[in-house]
């Protein structure tokens, strides 16, 4: 390999220490890319298509120089002529191609499949300016464009382009690919889709723009705002674009190695990612047939192809498309869709198992259960509910169908790159198979009563606490104390996730202190999330947060005990400084509405101990860790279903019931609140609270107060605090996404 000295003197005729970070981050970009290149394969007779609409790939420099195993000679040879990698890192822009962890869960499993060294590729979308960025003004949540496209990137042009037609409009598309790189392994592809007429210029003020105006928008914006019919459309015709170059880019690369059309399922398995990419189902069928294939045969041969994941039950969710809005974006598969929701009607009496329902509108996820072979939940409790409540009609008809894969994250990125004094420490005391073998971490545990290694475990938390105290200090202008308990809770803001509840723990703390009852240590709360621009209690969560954070910080006999600080712009990049520096990781959403979580689990590998409900994947992570390394509180699953079933949850009887909650609540339009924010918007989420609670925060408030109070003086005793944080890292090998790919392969992929 050539070194970094060289390749900077050939191209910019200057040593390292001369060139800017821009500088070296570029020649970096194509070493590495030049490298993974030569890795590149496709071997494999079947091959695997990862669809989904987001690839939540965060920066791509230190993962790729990781896995190529280059990355600590590259740092060495930067470091020996003064040059720090980390601020080259931050030369490099971070892609927002998600909303959150169903693309970042698509990004770690790319990583684990070509790890693994199986043949499989992601198909998505080029998104120009990504998601929105997140800025905050007047203590509410402004959108704002994200570019992230460079002169040089890791996106590469290809050759491949498709027409792509709607109704009477054509579209010519253009194929991108990023190299994806496997640690010590094969190099796979990321294909993103994209057309070339694409025009930035027509965004104006924040992220508005003509929703009509197909060929200059189509890749513009992930999820643009649908809340309107236009937006609804824009999404469809976004979600078509995507099946259909993937099926023709799936057709050609099959048929290029010899497949015949009838034995696709032995050349091609394709993996929807949520109902996002559902419609390449009847998109398949219909180009089979254009390809000479009878109906009946197009259909056995796609429901052989296709396999679904699904990530959600909360109803809003679950995408039903109006059939008339099928009509105007995809006339040409309104007849197949039509004879597919036939055949089920003619085989099923029971209509809740049609997929076009009586107020015509087509249920994706009923599609991709009866004509896929796979259908799996995204962690054990997830499966079970799908299996017994929301889905139960279907497991009755198809048990065979349904198996759960609990979700994973690739510690590479998660330990390996975020958490280097951690990966250090690991390696001398239980050497490196870790690094291949994630269930190796279990060696850790009989340190455990080990002082030495346990005040190791605190002295890099403690480090990685002033990292990101100084980190806060340059990008936020906040300051924090790094003696104080970090109590982090980053995710998307919704209300099943209860950002809201945490909220009201920081009204309690704070009227606690301004009573004189003073924490033995203070308390750092940390919030990340942004809100969809059309969720309007979940911006009204938001700037309760941001008033809280200026009441808070700003008041001098409080401040010293209690610090609230919102991230701007949560990301990836972000995500990476927050988690190695985490005490307490918040889990908190209503028991059966968080399918899996992924965040739980990083925070558990970097060393921080959870306070959460028993939902998703915490779960498991209750099960592993034992119930003295984890803080659980709430009601369960059961309850709560029961409340839905029985429409018997009344917030207000709480609120009337018990007067510390009555004192939180009015504490949102009390004259101190009132004096910074919006009467509008606290006054709306008040009512919220109050009248409906959806997510029941109210329920659970008690129980999450007191529970939190005991993790705060557990947190005391230091050593035997730093014992729940061993057991949490040795116990997370479980949750590698290495394991989870393994699992699909073995159960769903059958890939060689
Ligand atoms: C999306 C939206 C978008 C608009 C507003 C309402 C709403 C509500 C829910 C969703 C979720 C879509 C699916 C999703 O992202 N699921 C997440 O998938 C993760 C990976 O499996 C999993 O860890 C999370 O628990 C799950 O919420």
């Amino acid at each position: 390999m050539m070194n970094v000295t060289d390749y900077v003197k050939a191209n910019y005729g200057k040593e390292i220490e001369h060139c800017t970070n821009e500088e070296l981050y570029h020649a970096l970009l194509s070493m590495t890319s030049r490298m993974a290149e030569e890795k590149k394969s496709n071997e494999g007779k079947k091959k695997l298509y990862y669809i989904s609409a987001e690839f939540l790939i965060g920066k791509l420099l230190s993962n790729n120089m990781i896995n190529l195993g280059i990355y600590e000679e590259v740092r060495e040879e930067l470091a020996a002529h003064g040059k720090d990698i980390c601020a080259v890192e931050e030369a490099e822009p971070e892609p927002s191609l998600g909303n959150g962890g169903l693309g970042r869960l698509a990004a770690c499993f790319l990583d684990s499949i070509a790890t693994l060294g199986l043949n499989g590729d992601g198909i998505g979308l080029n998104y120009h300016l990504g998601l929105f960025k997140q800025e905050f003004e007047n203590n509410l949540q402004k959108e704002t464009k994200n570019p992230w496209i460079e002169k040089h990137s890791w996106l590469k042009r290809t050759e491949i382009s498709y027409p792509v037609t709607f109704g009477n409009l054509t579209v010519h598309s253009r194929l991108y690919d990023i190299a994806v790189t496997g640690y010590h392994n094969r190099t796979n592809q990321l294909h993103l889709f994209d057309i070339e007429t694409v025009d930035e210029g027509i965004v104006t003020d924040g992220i508005s723009f003509d929703k009509e105006d197909i060929k200059k928008n189509l890749t513009l914006f992930l999820y643009p705002d649908d809340s309107d019919e236009k937006g609804q459309l824009l999404r469809i015709f976004q979600q078509y674009f995507m099946v259909s170059n993937g099926a023709r880019y799936i057709l050609d690369e099959c048929v290029a190695k010899g497949c015949k059309l009838y034995d696709l399922p032995d050349y091609a398995v394709i993996q929807i990612n949520d109902t996002h990419p559902s419609m390449v189902i009847p998109e398949l069928i219909r180009l089979l047939m254009e390809r000479g294939v009878e109906l009946d045969d197009a259909i056995a041969i796609v429901s052989k192809t296709c396999a679904y994941t699904n990530h959600t039950i909360l109803a809003e969710a679950l995408e039903k498309w109006p059939i008339a809005y099928l009509k105007k974006v995809v006339p040409q598969l309104v007849p197949i869709i039509e004879i597919l929701d036939d055949k089920v009607r003619r085989k099923f009496d029971d209509t809740s198992l049609a997929i076009i329902d009586k107020s015509d509108r087509v249920h994706m996820a009923h599609m991709d259960i009866h004509y896929g072979f796979s259908v799996n939940g995204v962690a054990y409790l997830h499966t079970e509910i799908l299996k017994e409540n929301e889905l139960h009609g279907f497991y009755e008809i198809y048990p065979e169908k349904f198996n759960n894969k609990t979700n994973g994250i690739t510690f590479r990125r998660w330990l390996l790159h975020c958490n280097r004094p951690l990966a250090n420490l690991l390696e001398e005391t239980i050497g490196d198979g870790f690094k291949e073998d994630a269930m190796k971490l279990e060696m850790l545990e009989k340190y455990k009563d080990d002082e030495a290694v346990l005040q190791k475990l605190l002295d890099i938390k403690m480090r990685n606490k002033k990292e990101l105290k100084e980190y806060l200090k340059r990008t936020q202008g906040v300051e924090i104390d790094e003696n104080s308990i970090y109590d982090i809770q980053i995710k998307r803001l919704h209300e099943y996730k209860r950002q809201q509840m945490n909220a009201l723990y920081v009204i309690r703390k704070y009227l606690e202190i301004k009573g004189g009852k003073l924490p033995v240590r203070p308390i750092t709360v940390i919030f990340g999330a942004k809100a969809a621009p059309a969720y309007v209690i979940a911006k009204d969560i938001i700037h309760l947060i941001l008033c809280l954070q200026e009441l808070v910080n700003h008041d001098p006999e409080v401040s010293p005990y209690l610090k609230v600080v919102m991230i701007e712009n949560y990301n990836v990049t972000q995500a990476e400084k927050l988690i190695p520096a985490c005490d307490i990781s918040e889990q908190i959403s209503l028991a059966s509405k968080e399918a899996s979580g992924t965040g739980n689990m990083k925070f558990m590998l970097n060393g921080a101990v959870t306070l959460g409900t028993m939902d998703g994947a915490n779960v498991e992570i209750a099960e592993l860790v034992g119930k003295e390394n984890i803080y659980i509180f709430g009601e369960s699953s059961e309850t709560v279903i029961e409340h839905y079933a029985k429409a018997d949850y009344c917030s207000r009887d709480y609120y009337e019931e018990h007067e510390d909650i009555k004192e939180v609540v009015d504490f949102i339009v009390g004259p101190e609140l009132m004096e910074i924010g919006q009467k509008e918007n606290l006054e709306r989420l008040y009512k919220e609270l109050l009248n409906k609670d959806w997510f029941m925060t109210l329920l659970d408030y008690e129980d999450y107060v007191k529970t939190r109070e005991q993790a705060y003086s557990d947190y005391e005793d230091r050593m035997a605090w730093a014992k729940k944080m061993l057991v949490n890292t040795s116990e997370a090998g479980y949750f590698s996404s290495d394991r989870t790919i393994a699992e699909y392969n073995r159960d769903i992929w059958k890939l060689k």
